[in-house]
């Protein structure tokens, strides 16, 4: 049934996480992000990175598996603020990192900083995107995000997103010498408040990219709920539905418990926490930690 399912691995410079259709879902938290946070964007164009370590905290505690770490704020100088970020990150937690900038040095500023095995978010199926950044991927021997548009659009139909990714595939594979397990794809989850049928699209394009080449997935999964009230149990239910058509990690919201209940259960029910261990311990704590506020 389909190809095998392929695995990547990224590290940090102590730990190792895989990605894969045959492990439980990988939760990359998306909070180190100062896109619409006004005092955040304050801070660090002063150079004050403190804020950070607030969200490093919360989000390892929550359980994410990866954190990604974006320092896009206008008039600062992007390379050298992401590459003191990715050093005080490691210098915080174990948990390894997703490099995410559209800015090619900036990427390789926190490349160059990274120790570890880093996930680079994220290149598209233009040519001059591939050719820029491809050989700083494999300079670092890195992993990288792949989203199926090219220059002139970002394609709603799901053939024309398959055949993107076709494109990606040949081309990093064939031209860059990347292995197909470091590609990982960005199906491209958009807001359902403006599109109804994005939602079902995006899930029939993850499905062609699984039977087709088993590769691993990822998607920003805040998107979906973008404009819309009770956006977490949006989210939650999207990944919960997306995981069956072979979404494999997400950047997304990792503190938020129900959404990461939504996705802990799916893990469950697709077989892979085994006898519910990773399901019955995580409510066990909840329950403790219910009983320790009431005392
Ligand atoms: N694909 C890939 N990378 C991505 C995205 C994607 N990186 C950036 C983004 N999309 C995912 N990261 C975030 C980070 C923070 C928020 C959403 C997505 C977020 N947004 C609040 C909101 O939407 O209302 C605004 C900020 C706030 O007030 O907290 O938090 O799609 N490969």
């Amino acid at each position: 049934m389909g190809v095998p399912l392929l695995e990547t691995k990224i590290r940090s410079a102590s730990k190792e996480v895989v990605i894969g259709g045959n492990h439980r879902f990988c939760l990359i938290g998306e909070r180190i992000n100062p896109t619409g946070r006004r005092i955040f964007q304050e801070q660090l164009r002063a150079g004050d990175l403190s804020a950070i370590e607030r969200d490093v905290k919360a989000q390892v505690e929550a359980g994410a598996d990866v954190l990604d770490v974006n320092m896009g704020v206008p008039l600062t100088d992007e390379a050298e603020l992401l590459a003191k970020a990715v050093t005080m990150i490691q210098e915080l937690t174990d948990l390894p990192l997703c490099i995410d900038s559209s800015v090619v040095e900036a990427l390789e500023a926190g490349l160059s900083a990274y120790k570890g095995r880093a996930l680079v978010n994220s290149i598209t199926a233009e040519d001059e995107r591939m050719e820029q950044i491809l050989p700083l991927v494999k300079k670092y021997d890195a992993a990288v995000i792949a989203l199926p548009n090219d220059v002139d659009e970002i394609p709603m139909d799901p053939e024309k997103r398959l055949l993107l990714v076709d494109k990606i595939v040949e081309v990093a594979t064939k031209e860059y010498g990347m292995a197909i397990e470091d590609i990982v794809i960005d199906p491209l989850a958009m807001p359902i408040g403006a599109d109804q049928e994005t939602a079902v699209n995006t899930m029939t394009t993850m499905r062609g990219i699984r039977d087709k080449y088993g590769m691993n997935m990822t998607c920003g999964a805040s998107n979906v709920s973008f404009g819309m009230p009770g956006r977490h149990g949006l989210n939650g239910t999207f990944l919960a539905m997306a995981m069956t058509a072979g979404l494999t990690s997400a950047i997304m919201d990792a503190r938020t418990e129900e959404v990461i209940s939504s996705v802990k259960a799916a893990d469950l029910l697709l077989g892979h926490d085994e006898w519910g261990m990773a399901w019955i311990s995580r409510h066990r704590a909840a329950q403790a930690a219910q009983a320790a506020v009431a005392t």
